[in-house]
């Protein structure tokens, strides 16, 4: 049977004379870090007192001792980070420059002293940049000349910090006469059982060569053998009526072990196992009189996909665990989240990512990874693009979360729009692999999955990739230059990309800027906000609705936090009462890198923000909107369980004073899976349409509609213009029978309080809240549960509660 050795400990790195003890998998960072000879760069301005060692040669060291007992030894690495020479007694071994594939080497017999030497990433770019020539990039690194996390070179939420090391497995390999060297599960649910072609791939040794072997393949009790003297075998395994493995929301997850053995004789050479799950996946592009639409049918159902993009969830990824994984991707499922989108400037994740995601019934949609500028197709990078899609397209496709393969982030867009076309003048810049190389390879290894070009595609160069009626869109405009309003103004066939910023939890900025004074421009506020003009397109965003508090941060920074969680409510809200035209939603962005001013919904610490409560309710198989619309305020609901929804709304107009001045009950029929958009009876409420002024002359009236818990409100005037009262509410804190350090905060409203937020991090900084904003009419009553608050007491709960106030 094969052995295999983990290489984890008695590594060092060679700094100056020293050698510092050095963690495989990690990175030089990090152990520069536990060495104590750098400052976190995510401390203060950090960032920069760390920059050198980006630029520096690193060499890790270790022993490799000799086995004799097989015929084989390989030394293999998951990943190397990223341009690395790999020495044994100081003969080189080989050279890597792609931290996205694994990498494997001979050493069979040997033994002495193992060097793995980095050569800085920037230098290797530049390097490539020189034979290649120079191409685009939204960025000013060179991110696209070298194999490697893009977004590591700095982004518009992330700090630059260039990593190095071995940041995935290492380990020796000991096999004789044959190992397993791929194995390609291709799933399908041919009618109503379920077929498992496992494609399998030998790799022999000189005295293996033409041996028949015997490989065996099992799952759900099904088994099958085959006997063979080549390299490839195929076992077709089928499965009668296995259970479907569903999206979450819409059934369960079965997994199912999948163990391919390979023999010879009675002698069990290499083993093999993966989980799997039953489910077909379609993507329906067809064209309808909207245009070309882009929905994901799971088992024959159609979606609508309720999605948040993911980046790497730490700039030094080598750090994520698989508990972080489970962590944060069970914050996404808490938020009814059903597809987290792999964002192309980051990382092929870890397996344990896609694992979580296969039982928690989260999709995934997998970019390759390219992102934000040009890339050139010469050698060495296209040889290192293909084994590098190859290795990771086998090694992801047995996951039944992985529903969509995507070229890359926004390169389609740029080449059209950016300015690139006439400066590349003839030159590449991707599009062969988008278009050509990754759906060949995808066609080839995972037959099974759709491909799409890019993110936003448009299906063709027919029409302006960013088009919003073709394929997939990103909506940028409104983020950077307009209201959120506008996000009304389109019905994009599946919205991709799209998203408001905001500040971190106050607890996350007290603990990334020790001392200082916080303040929107503070030095540490500035230096953690990476986008371009960022505060002034959260100050104009805030200015639109609110009066700008000056000097008062933590008004500041409530609006800010209330803004992104409307912003994004007003884009689901519109377009996902759109549905079937429009078929998704995948709000950029779920997590941060570090702490950080950005678009998260939970910020670098892992603290919730009031978008993640928010994103709870758009995304709830049910949801209940009042939306501004040309022809009048409209009611919209969605009904995206499988249970029809006899909705009997009330829909009430009512003055800042808390008088009822109309109501109208109204029962609206919503069918499974679906929704439905009806306007306001204008006679009975008393409402005009006329763009965002809807509720009749009457001052300070607005509208509230009630359903089975759900509520929605609609202001007809932004908030500064609205009389609201000044908010009167009492707080009161009630003990939770057999919860400790758990209370639950009760607020008793006398006023009409709007948007009313409990920061929980204000209270401990391991607080949480399970409730975000809510507005409370006149004697209603909101019950804010509060975990991980060993000392509660109801003045400082009143004192980490914010609400809009009069202007
Ligand atoms: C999109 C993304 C990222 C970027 C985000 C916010 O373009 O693809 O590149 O971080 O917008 O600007």
């Amino acid at each position: 049977m094969k052995d295999v050795t983990l290489l984890s400990d008695g590594w060092g790195l060679r700094h100056g004379d020293a050698v510092l003890p050095a963690r495989v998998p990690g990175c030089v960072h990090t152990d520069l870090l536990a060495a104590g000879l750098i400052p976190d760069p995510f401390i203060g301005t950090a960032e920069h007192e760390v920059a050198w060692v980006g630029d520096r040669t690193w060499t890790y060291t270790t022993r490799l001792t000799a086995e004799t007992a097989h015929e084989r030894t390989d030394l293999v690495f998951d990943g190397l980070d990223t341009a690395a020479e790999i020495l044994l007694d100081g003969e080189e071994l080989g050279r890597t420059r792609n931290m996205h594939r694994a990498h494997r080497f001979d050493v069979t017999g040997r033994a002495g002293e193992l060097h793995v030497r980095f050569t800085p990433a920037r230098e290797e770019a530049e390097a490539v940049r020189k034979t290649v020539g120079d191409r685009p990039n939204v960025y000013p690194e060179p991110s696209q000349y070298i194999r490697k996390m893009a977004c590591g070179f700095g982004w518009d939420w992330g700090p630059t910090v260039v990593t190095a090391g071995i940041w995935r497995p290492a380990r020796l390999e000991h096999w004789s006469t044959a190992r397993i060297a791929r194995v390609r599960p291709a799933v399908t649910v041919p009618g109503t059982h379920g077929r498992v072609e496992v494609h399998l791939t030998l790799e022999r040794t000189a005295g293996g060569a033409g041996h028949p072997l015997t490989a065996r393949a099992s799952v759900a009790g099904v088994e099958t053998e085959t006997t063979f003297e080549g390299d490839e075998a195929t076992l077709a395994l089928d499965v009668p009526e296995p259970e479907l493995w569903w999206p979450r929301g819409h059934g369960e997850q079965p997994l199912y072990d999948l163990t391919v053995a390979l023999t010879d004789g009675d002698t069990t050479l290499d083993s093999w196992r993966r989980r799997i799950g039953f489910r077909t996946i379609e993507l329906d592009r067809s064209a309808d009189e909207h245009g070309t639409g882009f929905t994901l049918v799971v088992n024959g159902v159609r979606l609508f996909v309720r999605g948040v993009n993911w980046i790497p969830d730490d700039v030094l990824p080598s750090r994520v665990t698989p508990e972080r994984y489970r962590h944060r991707l069970t914050q996404a499922t808490d938020a009814n989240i059903d597809l987290v989108r792999v964002w192309g400037g980051g990382i092929y994740e870890d397996d344990a990512f896609y694992d979580v995601c296969d039982e928690l019934g989260l999709m995934v949609w997998q970019d390759f990874l390219f992102a934000c500028s040009a890339y050139p197709e010469e050698q060495p990078l296209r040889g290192e693009v293909e084994a590098e899609a190859r290795d990771n397209v086998v090694r992801l496709m047995p996951h039944p979360s992985l529903v969509l393969w995507n070229g890359n982030n926004e390169n389609l867009w740029g080449f059209r729009d950016w300015g690139w076309e006439p400066e590349l003048a003839g030159d590449s810049w991707g599009e062969g692999y988008y278009l050509g190389l990754l759906p060949r390879v995808v066609a080839e290894l995972d037959p099974t999955r759709p491909y799409t070009a890019g993110s936003p595609w448009s299906g063709s160069w027919d029409h302006h990739p960013n088009d919003p009626a073709h394929g997939t869109h990103h909506s940028w405009e409104v983020w950077n230059r307009r209201d959120f309003a506008e996000y009304r103004d389109s019905v994009p066939r599946f919205v991709a990309e799209f998203g408001w910023q905001a500040p971190p939890a106050l607890a996350t900025l007290r603990r990334a800027l020790p001392g200082e004074d916080l303040a929107p421009d503070s030095p540490g506020m500035l230096h953690h906000q990476k986008a371009e003009d960022g505060n002034g397109k959260l100050n104009r965003g805030v200015a639109r609705h609110f009066a700008l508090p000056e000097g008062d941060f933590d008004r500041w920074h409530y609006l800010t936090q209330l803004l992104q969680a409307r912003a994004v409510a007003a884009g689901i809200e519109h377009w996902r009462s759109h549905w079937p035209r429009c078929a998704g939603t995948v709000v950029w962005q779920l997590n941060d890198c570090w702490p950080v001013s950005s678009w998260a919904a939970v910020d670098g610490d892992g603290r919730l923000k009031p978008l993640h409560h928010e994103l709870r309710r758009l995304y709830a198989d049910r949801l209940l909107t009042l939306q501004p619309a040309p022809e009048g305020v409209v009611l919209g609901l969605v009904n995206q369980s499988a249970a029809p929804w006899r909705a009997e709304v009330t829909v009430r107009r009512t003055t800042a004073g808390g008088t009822v001045t109309a109501q109208v009950p109204l029962t609206v029929e919503v069918a499974a899976r679906d929704a439905v958009r009806t306007p306001l009876p204008v006679d009975a409420l008393g409402v005009t349409g006329d763009g965002e002024f809807l509720v009749a002359d009457v001052d300070g009236e607005f509208l509230v509609a009630d359903v089975d818990g759900l509520r929605a409100v609609h202001f007809p005037v932004p908030d500064r213009e609205f009389p609201y009262p000044r908010p009167e509410f009492d707080v009161r804190v009630e003990p939770v029978a057999g919860a400790a350090d758990t209370v639950d905060v009760v607020v008793t409203a006398h006023t009409l309080v709007r948007d009313l937020l409990l920061q929980p991090d204000r209270l401990d900084p391991d607080a949480v809240a399970d409730t975000g904003l809510v507005t409370l009419l006149p004697g209603e009553e909101s019950r804010i549960r509060v975990g991980g608050w060993p000392e509660p007491d109801a003045g400082r709960a009143r004192a980490a509660i914010f609400c809009v106030e009069p202007a």
